[in-house]
């Protein structure tokens, strides 16, 4: 994965970072000086506190293009990360990237903890870091609600934590960094392709929604409702959670269908719904795709997910890039030498289309683009 960043640091004022991944523009995102807003409390920031036990080297010395290291004492960081679960392909390329990038021999120890998306283990797992004395802690949140507590105990505790994939609604101050897609501009893209492929034409849309709570479900879901919103003659008639999962996709696919005769666009937040959408729309004899009845858009852009796209059985995927680790790797080495980080990062997404679609929002899907996704 290529890394881009168009990284702002004015006058001590941290700005959102933006990465684009797999060869995309960066592009604007909201500034998120998290760390000027960060209350004067007893405790020293959290950067002055990364257990970095040898002088900060020299500015110019260090270059944030070098490979992740060893502390600067030869001992390994150690590094919990409380993860949402395994819920879908999105999710284990996601474990698998943090295992691959944060491993002994790049300098790290870490605790990966599957929280199998119960958010009292989640919270039971951050809290055992703490006690663990975890240099840092790692959290995709499952949800964004319910995290000030736990956070300020870590950082009572001195342990700098960072956000990752999802977002949470707790203070800014509370933790170092969020890094993660912008799901409310998946939501919009997803929306603008709609607009464009339909162009006018009226649309009867059911909406298979991810886990409740979650940011990547409120953002794609207000994003959508964004495009929805410009467009009288699209209804939106029902609107589930499956739950990020295959079975859950299936689930809610067939009692919309149980419900509702009339509908030409499915609309599913992660592609493992989107499977199991077309399998009960296969069972109830359904036809769905480029040469279908049903319009499908999907998120993820994962490999499989992909190659309905090139089947044509998806109309439209929009990426997440789950390779989001090494976006970790620099922050935490980041504080380790005494550096100023980004409050945001941004992991750029682009969309894909079906062949045979041409739009100005999405990359018309290849031989190519699906050999050269790796997840
Ligand atoms: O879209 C879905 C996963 O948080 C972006 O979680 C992630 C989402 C992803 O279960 O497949």
């Amino acid at each position: 994965m290529k890394r881009k960043l168009a990284l702002l640091l004015v006058a001590g004022m941290t700005m959102a970072s933006l990465a684009g991944c797999g060869g995309n523009e960066a592009a604007p995102a909201d500034a998120a000086p998290a760390e000027e807003e960060a209350p004067a409390e007893e405790e020293a920031p959290a950067e002055e506190e990364a257990p970095a036990e040898e002088e900060a080297p020299a500015e110019d010395a260090a270059t944030d293009e070098e490979a992740a290291a060893p502390a600067a004492d030869g001992e390994l960081i150690r590094v919990g990360f409380a993860q949402v679960g395994h819920e879908s392909d999105w999710r284990a390329a996601n474990t698998q990237n943090y295992q691959d990038t944060f491993s002994e021999a790049n300098g790290y120890e870490l605790s990966f903890v599957d929280a199998d998306n119960d958010n009292a283990v989640q919270l039971e797992a951050v809290r055992t870091f703490i006690q663990q004395e975890m240099d840092y802690i790692c959290i995709a949140p499952i949800e964004t609600a319910g995290w000030d507590t736990v956070l300020q105990e870590a950082q009572d505790a001195g342990i700098p934590v960072l956000i990752v994939d999802r977002s949470v609604d707790a203070d800014a101050s509370l933790y170092e960094t969020q890094i993660g897609c912008d799901m409310v501009a998946e939501g919009e893209m997803a929306g603008n392709w709609l607009a464009e492929y339909l162009n006018g034409e009226a649309a009867n849309i059911l909406v298979i929604e991810g886990s409740v709570g979650a940011s990547a479900t409120l953002g794609r879901t207000e994003g959508f409702n964004n495009i929805a919103g410009q467009h009288s003659e699209w209804t939106i008639l029902d609107s589930q959670s499956g739950d990020f999962t295959q079975a859950g996709g299936q689930e809610v696919m067939e009692s919309f269908i149980k419900s509702y005769s009339d509908f030409n666009v499915v609309v599913c937040q992660n592609d493992n719904e989107a499977y199991g959408a077309m399998d009960a729309m296969d069972a109830a004899g359904i036809t769905y795709g480029v040469d279908g009845d049903v319009i499908i858009i999907s998120f993820d852009a994962t490999h499989d997910g992909l190659q309905y796209t090139l089947d044509g059985k998806i109309n439209c995927n929009v990426e997440c890039n789950p390779l989001q680790a090494e976006f970790a790797a620099e922050v935490i080495q980041k504080l380790q030498a005494g550096e100023a980080i980004d409050a945001q990062t941004v992991v750029i997404d682009e969309a894909f289309v079906a062949p045979g679609i041409e739009s100005q929002y999405a990359t018309t899907m290849t031989q190519e683009v699906l050999d050269g996704r790796a997840y």
